[in-house]
């Protein structure tokens, strides 16, 4: 539906990297509407939450510690198909194999430093929501583009 929504992060070495501004640009002119956006340092215990499905992985620990180098801006986008086209944005966990064109293929190497998160499923969409954003920390607004996005 096009009020879907997805959790899109830009993680510390995105934000380090500069590339806050190119992220969003992608996610804006694609057509989605951005209804929440903050830099956050939530701390150890939010980003073990945040990961909970991939606590027994090896690299579990150094994933904790990255995440929790520096700022993350935190973002809610909406739009049709927001959560499963939120992914394709981004490309592949493993930048090696992300196309030209996705975030991650035009800006990032390793798995370790991907610069990105966006959820996996509508499902996960919204606990992560959840996790991230306190109630009243999302905009609701309509976009003069709507017309000339959606028929
Ligand atoms: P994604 O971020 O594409 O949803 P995921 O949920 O499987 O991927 O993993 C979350 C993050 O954990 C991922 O963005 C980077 C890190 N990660 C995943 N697999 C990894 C691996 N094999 N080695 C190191 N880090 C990994
Ligand atoms: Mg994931």
């Amino acid at each position: 539906s096009t009020t879907e929504q997805t959790f899109i992060a830009i993680k510390p070495d995105g934000v380090q990297r500069g590339l806050v501004g190119p992220i969003i640009s992608r996610f804006e002119t694609r057509g989605f509407k951005l209804v929440a956006i903050k830099l956050v340092t939530p701390g150890k215990e939010h980003l073990e939450a945040h990961y909970a499905d991939l606590k027994e992985k090896s690299f579990f620990p150094g994933l904790i510690s990255y995440m929790n180098s520096g700022p993350i801006c935190a973002m809610i986008w909406e739009g049709l198909d927001a959560v499963k086209t939120g992914r394709t944005i981004l490309g592949a966990t493993n930048p090696l194999a992300s196309a030209p064109g996705t975030i991650r293929g035009d800006y990032a190497l390793q798995t370790g430093r991907n610069i990105c998160h966006g959820s996996d499923s509508v499902e996960n969409a919204k606990k992560e929501i959840a996790l991230w954003f306190k109630e009243g920390e999302q905009v609701s607004w309509k976009s003069a583009l709507e017309s000339w996005t959606y028929e």
